[in-house]
């Protein structure tokens, strides 16, 4: 398998990492409302076990811990409710300065997180709010750890969340998140609410960043297929383009830089990395072995009567088809990478059972390809 393929994969993955750009997130509450066990849950245990990150200031107590595409703000040494005003002040700064810088470094979007059982929201803690959406950030309040039996949230949870709505705090829908982030290995209480909150942010954040948070997120799994869904549609579209183009190039160089890139797209949108799973291998093999071998004069063999007609038109929708095939055979084996269900696949790569996987669910999409040309690569 010519290197130039991988190398071609690693240049789009970089591409996409720079299209997908950071969502970047703080989070709010007092120490041990259970901040660090919701990031974990939504973005991934990797986050908070760094531990904090680096100061953003000099001497300051917002810390900002970046990696690929989510970007986490938190506080260290600071109660909000006793000491919020300073931290307003501090955070006021930051956020003017990070409005000079692009909008990969400015903060998105706020979570607010109060116990569900605390049974008290400090008028502090309110005051900390109003200044939050005073810096024009989104704001959602989360009601961490909320105990819930036979789909009933606990009833002082309930009146907690009463209360806080009674306040008209700047926040998002104007009522609290009901959150449980963890199991609870005592009374077998499941985790509930974190794919509504990813939603609900998905909503409150700039456009430009809703692809890197769909990417960040491991909660909502049908926002990543949504989001996949529209790559490969996109892509589609634009190899009929490319192969009704009439100029004198194969058909295979061209479409192959689009469909590496789709690929990357969706190895990004499912947190696999070029450095994990020999991703980059697979994708690259996956691609030479059917855009790069099975030309479209042979594929053209494949439909019956298009060897006599003429032109771009059967060109293009060969190439639709393809790429198609291609984008759902491939969504498919990150869907099984990413959820663990491959042999293999957390811990040291099997290329083989990936590339098999894809094989197979091309030639499920492209029943007329012929194994021949399908497999050597
Ligand atoms: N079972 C369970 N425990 C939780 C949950 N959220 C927080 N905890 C526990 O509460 C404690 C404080 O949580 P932590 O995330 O460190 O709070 P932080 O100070 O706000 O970051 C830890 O012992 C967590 O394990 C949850 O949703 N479920
Ligand atoms: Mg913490």
């Amino acid at each position: 398998m010519p290197d130039w393929f991988t190398d071609s994969f690693r240049a789009e993955f970089d591409r996409q990492t720079a299209a997908i750009g950071r969502f970047n997130l703080a989070v709010f509450g007092k120490t041990g409302t259970g901040k660090s066990t919701l990031i974990n849950a939504v973005f991934g245990t990797e986050v908070a076990r760094t531990g904090i990150g680096e100061p953003v200031t000099q001497g300051s107590h917002l810390y900002v811990d970046r990696r690929g595409t989510l970007g986490i703000f938190d506080t260290q040494g600071l109660e909000i409710g006793r000491d919020g005003g300073e931290l307003v002040k501090e955070l006021r700064d930051v956020v003017k300065g990070l409005r000079k810088k692009p909008l990969s470094e400015q903060i998105h979007c706020a979570w607010y997180c109060v116990r569900g059982m605390d049974r008290r929201f400090e008028e502090a803690e309110g005051a900390f709010i109003r200044a939050l959406a005073d810096l024009e950030l989104p704001v959602l309040l989360v009601l961490t750890q909320v105990p819930m039996r036979d789909s009933q949230f606990h009833p002082d949870a309930v009146s907690l969340a009463r209360h806080i709505e009674s306040l008209k705090l700047p926040i998002l829908g104007g009522r609290p998140f009901m959150t449980y982030a963890m199991r609870d290995q005592f009374s077998g209480q499941p985790p509930y609410g974190l794919s509504e909150l990813v939603h609900a942010t998905f909503q409150a954040v700039p456009e430009a960043v809703q692809a890197a948070l769909v990417s960040a997120q491991r909660v909502d799994l049908d926002a990543k297929a949504r989001a996949a869904q529209a790559f490969i549609g996109a892509t589609v579209t634009a190899s009929a383009a490319a192969a009704a183009t009439p100029i004198p190039f194969s058909d295979a160089a061209l479409l192959v830089p689009l469909q590496l890139a789709m690929m990357a797209r969706i190895a990004h949108l499912y947190g696999l990395g070029v450095d994990r799973a020999g991703i980059a291998a697979v994708a690259s093999t996956a691609v030479a072995t059917t855009a790069g071998r099975a030309s479209f004069t042979s594929l053209l063999k494949l439909i019956p009567g298009a060897g006599t007609i003429a032109g771009g038109a059967i060109s293009a929708s060969v190439a639709s088809v393809f790429t198609f095939a291609m984008g759902q055979a491939w969504l498919t084996v990150c869907q099984r990478s990413a959820g663990g269900s491959l042999p293999g696949l957390s811990g040291v790569a099997d290329p083989k059972a990936l590339h098999d996987l894809f094989m197979s669910e091309f030639r499920r999409r492209i029943p007329g390809i012929r194994p021949a040309s399908a497999t050597q690569v």
